[in-house]
């Protein structure tokens, strides 16, 4: 692995760091496809998808049940995992419940309130990939949000992964389907015969799930597209170059289009940490999707002239989980605003938020974090506003609202104020 100089790098390369591609375009015309086929025929569609991609004929395309025994049937330890996780997260998300407010402001009474959503559709990855942490991440935030129909779709299979059925049982899931990829996004957001339609489809999954999730936004809610997994280390001239190099080799496992970066003002430290890096992914046993992601252009290992430098980069850069391995983290951190979840210190492994810290792990990727945060409990509730006003609030507003709505020529709006007098 060469170590690059920020300063140094061409327009080409800065491009391929800061617009990262999702690969969602290069697949939107067959998601087209798969989204009004699911829409049109339903169920069929369904067992058509199933046969054709995942080379499975479903049988029951609920499988809520199974969940349910699945969650009895695991391991003890397994299962004894799930609920530790659960309970983190639950207790994190618990803290971001909205409180409704009503106030007297200047004289108004005025107010929010929040309620959950009806319902949501969370996905959860299934194959190789597949991720109950995932479902926990999905699920737990819309039940604490007060959600009260949590419909989750997971990829057909022989057995579906006993664990993540065990996970999405041990979240509180209502409803649980075998349904993957583009097409389980189409079922969520439209329904079946036996999928119910949900308001909001999340979750993490592969190009064709996410640009499932671009096709149905607009009919229903998305959380946001989530693209492969991504690391930012800002590292400092204390940093362990192997506790870097660990946390890099560990996102890059995910993906072979995982985006993983270290930047350090250390000019030996940088080359530290990409010899650790090339000797940790020869002892992994995903060496090759490591390799892959480790070989990405939005990749690398970076020397800059200064922890100025640095900061700014990893601020263009906005990634999925930004690390901060040195003396000053908090300072640092207040100069990088963009980034979806932060570890600070070094004894705070990404994979700690990935599974257990309680924190969410469905984040935003590819730059998204310059606009928007992670899975929430805000994800799943919609705001509404109040206001009453005394006869003599709205006396005081009376000359405000009648000039201005004047000048737009809303004359009618201006009598229904003028009349109350
Ligand atoms: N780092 C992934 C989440 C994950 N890690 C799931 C392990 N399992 C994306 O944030
Ligand atoms: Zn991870």
């Amino acid at each position: 692995m060469n170590v690059r100089t920020v300063a140094d790098l061409g327009p080409d390369e800065r491009a391929a760091l800061f617009d990262r591609d999702s690969g969602v375009e290069a697949v939107r015309d067959d998601v087209a496809d798969i989204v009004s086929q699911v829409d049109e025929e339903g169920d069929v569609a369904l067992r058509r998808f199933a046969s054709e991609f995942d080379d499975v004929e479903v049988g029951n395309i609920d499988i809520t049940d199974a969940a349910e025994r699945a969650y009895e049937e695991i391991d003890d330890h397994v299962r004894a995992a799930i609920e530790d996780a659960a309970d983190n997260i639950r207790a994190f998300h618990e803290r971001q419940r909205p409180e409704d407010w009503r106030e007297a402001f200047e004289g108004r009474e005025l107010g929010r309130r929040f309620r959950p959503l009806a319902s949501a559709g969370v996905y959860t990855p299934g194959g190789t990939a597949a991720y109950p942490s995932s479902a926990l991440m999905g699920v737990i935030p819309a039940k604490v949000a007060g959600v009260e129909h949590v419909a989750v779709a997971t990829p057909p299979a022989e057995k579906v992964n006993p664990v993540t059925l065990a996970a999405i049982h041990a979240a509180g899931a209502d409803a649980v389907y075998q349904v993957g990829g583009a097409q389980a996004i189409a079922a969520l957001a439209y329904g079946t015969e036996t999928v119910t339609s949900t308001d909001i489809v999340v979750g993490p999954g592969n190009r064709w799930v996410t640009a499932a999730k671009a096709e149905v936004r607009g009919d229903v809610a998305i959380d946001f597209l989530a693209g492969p997994s991504e690391i930012m280390v800002v590292a400092d001239g204390e940093a362990d170059p192997e506790l870097v190099a660990a946390d890099v080799v560990a996102q890059a496992e995910h993906d072979e289009n995982a985006s993983v970066v270290a930047v350090t003002d250390d000019e030996e430290l940088a080359g530290a940490i990409a010899d650790a890096v090339e000797a940790q992914a020869g002892e992994r046993e995903r060496e090759a999707v490591i390799r892959a992601a480790l070989d990405n252009d939005a990749s690398g290992v970076f020397h800059a002239r200064s922890m100025s430098e640095a900061v700014l980069f990893a601020e263009e850069y906005a990634a999925e989980h930004l690390s901060i391995q040195a003396d000053d983290d908090e300072a640092l951190l207040d100069r990088i605003p963009s980034a979806g979840s932060v570890f600070l210190g070094p004894y705070s492994p990404v994979a700690a938020g990935d599974y257990a810290t309680g924190t969410n792990h469905v984040l935003p990727t590819g730059g998204a974090a310059r606009v928007t945060g992670g899975l929430s409990v805000d994800t799943f509730v919609r705001s509404t506003t109040v206001q009453r006003l005394s006869e003599e609030a709205l006396g005081e507003l009376r000359e405000t609202i009648t000039t201005l709505a004047e000048a737009e020529g809303l004359e009618a709006h201006a009598e229904s104020v003028d009349r109350r007098f």
